[in-house]
């Protein structure tokens, strides 16, 4: 039996946690909203009932905070395995569950996941630091371009570094454990948003096309559909059935896919959680992949993941320059826009390149939407006040 007077806590409370919490108001009972955070002015604060200050690397935060709580959801994969692991043996819930999450938060790791299980991804290598780098060019035993993601830590870009020669190693390079990656000559990005409730169904969103910032390897923009031919959505598939039958629990992965100029499908790597690339879900399709999650944690089953109508969304992220208290420059041009919705996540901070919020443009076709989307472009900036 699902119980309506439980807590749930979110590990750790920034904007997908918030997006979660709104798509689950309307279905909330009694149940109590914990949040875990290093910072008290965190995006979920004003859905929950308390906001706990802590980290969530640290073993005895992730602990003493988990077990006051029933349910615990992530809402970013740094998060400490082993107090997860404990709370799962004192019998807590915990979405996604610690062995799916030590795989994932360790880009390693997830590198050899993908490799024991036939599943296709760019050709790597580890290195522990530095000094083996250099090595490595220094006996022609790598050849460049390629790019450097660190083991640890890495998420909207940070941790990933492209490396042209040996002068930019020693300039470049992170001095940490990573992987070393070929660099694949990509044609198109997708993402597949799929996985399982606990009643063992399964599900898929439609295939997401996905538009990267050049510089910053940020989501620019992301489409709720795509036009692709049979080979790529066969290779796709199998992926999906390869993924949901090594992942056997109940979850949300999203699968973030590249497509090479030989037409091949290659897995970059996979969020086990609600993802950037989901956020028109919310305007888009009946069940938000937001929802979607929140069905799946507390143990109900899951929504309908079809398209309402096509929709595009647009990132919001800080200015490059602007540092400080954030100001919305052009919200009022956004508001005349029919078909916009406007979501800011309550950061009160803004940075280069910080994600801030997003807009959904929703239209009859796609290309209606994308006319929206170049006129938003010139609207709405965020800066520092
Ligand atoms: N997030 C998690 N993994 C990738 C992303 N973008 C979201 C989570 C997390 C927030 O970004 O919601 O809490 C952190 O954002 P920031 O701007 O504080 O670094």
């Amino acid at each position: 039996m699902i119980n309506p007077n439980q807590t749930i806590g979110f590990i750790t409370g920034g904007q997908l946690g918030q997006m979660m919490i709104q798509s689950f108001l309307p279905f909330r009972q009694n149940e109590k909203i914990y949040i875990l955070d290093e910072n008290e002015d965190c995006p979920c604060r004003p859905y929950s009932n308390k906001v706990f200050i802590g980290s969530s690397k640290n073993f005895e935060d992730v602990l003493s905070f988990g077990k006051q709580c029933d349910t615990i959801i992530l809402e970013f994969e740094h998060v400490n395995v082993e107090a997860l692991k404990a709370l799962e043996n004192m019998g807590k819930k915990v979405f996604c569950q610690s062995k799916y999450i030590a795989i994932i938060q360790n880009k390693g790791k997830q590198k050899k996941f993908y490799t024991e299980n036939n599943i296709p991804t760019s050709p790597y290598r580890t290195i522990r630091n530095k000094n083996e780098f250099i090595l490595l060019a220094q006996e022609n035993k790598i050849s460049f371009p390629l790019m450097q993601k660190t083991f640890h830590d890495g998420y909207d870009g940070g941790g990933v570094t492209k490396i042209h020669s040996l002068t930019e190693i020693e300039t470049k390079a992170f001095d940490t454990e990573s992987i070393l990656e070929d660099c694949i000559n990509i044609t198109r990005e997708f993402s597949l948003i799929c996985g399982r409730d606990q009643l063992g169904n399964e599900f898929q969103y439609p295939l997401i096309e996905q538009f990267f910032h050049e510089k910053t390897h940020i989501v620019d923009c992301i489409t709720s559909h795509c036009e692709i031919d049979s080979d790529i959505e066969s290779q796709i598939e199998s992926i999906k059935t390869k993924i949901l039958s090594a992942f056997t629990g109940a979850g949300l992965w999203a699968i973030e896919l590249f497509l090479d100029t030989n037409g091949t499908v290659l897995v970059n790597e996979i969020a086990p959680r609600v993802h950037n690339s989901g956020h028109q879900s919310i305007e888009g399709n009946y069940c938000s992949q937001f929802e979607q999650y929140m069905r799946i944690a507390l143990g109900y089953s899951i929504g309908n993941t079809a398209e309402i109508k096509p929709s595009i969304t647009w990132n919001l992220l800080g200015e490059e320059n602007f540092i400080g208290p954030v100001y919305y420059n052009g919200i009022e041009e956004v508001m005349k826009q029919k078909n916009v919705s406007l979501h800011l996540y309550g950061k009160k901070t803004t940075k280069p390149h910080r994600k801030m919020g997003h807009c959904t443009v929703t239209g009859d076709t796609l290309e209606e939407c994308w006319k929206t989307i170049h006129t938003l472009k010139n609207t709405i900036k965020v800066i520092a006040q």
